[in-house]
């Protein structure tokens, strides 16, 4: 199998992103984004993914969290989509549900290269630090277009900073289950032979 990994720079006039990521990392995270609830989140994605990662963002936070958010989501989808490959062999669907303390998240992934976005739920809080917390759902749709996921999420809690974490864990866990390879498949797990 050859590595996937990916390394990819988005500049914009409105933020400066890098990306680096193996899929079959240990979960090492590096995450400079300027938003500390945001960087405490892709932390965790990391980790709970065993992805390795790097996210360096330089954006326009003078304005708000919105360029910065989006283009990492952007910037890291693409990364999952270059890395990822041809998607050989993967196991493509996953579903996990993630508890945090009140919290629950849900999430099922179909990696299959046909971007689509669900989403129910609402956040019991409008910021959680530095972050919005609907840009929470925004990084989700934003990083299911450019992956080429169909991604559907929901949460319910009290807590928006439970919420969001059981929404970043759960995709983490769902995306590292379906990007594993499954050898007895040997190709791409789709009768049309290409994701
Ligand atoms: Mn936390």
């Amino acid at each position: 199998m050859s590595d996937r990994t990916a390394a990819v720079t988005r500049e914009t006039a409105e933020t400066t992103i890098e990306v680096t990521l193996n899929v079959d990392g240990d979960g090492d995270a590096t995450i400079e984004t300027g938003i500390g609830f945001f960087d405490h989140m892709l932390n965790s994605f990391a980790r709970h993914g065993l992805f390795d990662l790097t996210v360096r963002a330089d954006g326009d936070l003078h304005i708000d969290d919105h360029h910065t958010v989006e283009d990492v989501a952007i910037t890291l989808g693409e990364a999952f989509d270059e890395a990822l490959g041809d998607r050989r062999a993967i196991h493509r669907f996953a579903d996990r549900k993630v508890p945090l303390d009140e919290a629950v998240a849900d999430i099922v992934v179909d990696v299959s290269g046909r971007p689509l976005f669900g989403f129910d739920g609402e956040f019991s809080q409008e910021q959680v630090g530095d972050l919005t917390s609907h840009m929470a759902k925004h990084f989700l749709r934003s990083f299911a277009m450019n992956a080429g996921l169909t991604l559907h999420a929901g949460v319910v809690g009290e807590n928006a900073h439970h919420e969001i974490e059981a929404l970043f864990k759960a995709t983490a866990r769902a995306m590292d289950d379906a990007t594993q390879i499954d050898e007895r498949r040997g190709d791409v797990a789709s009768t049309k032979e290409s994701l």
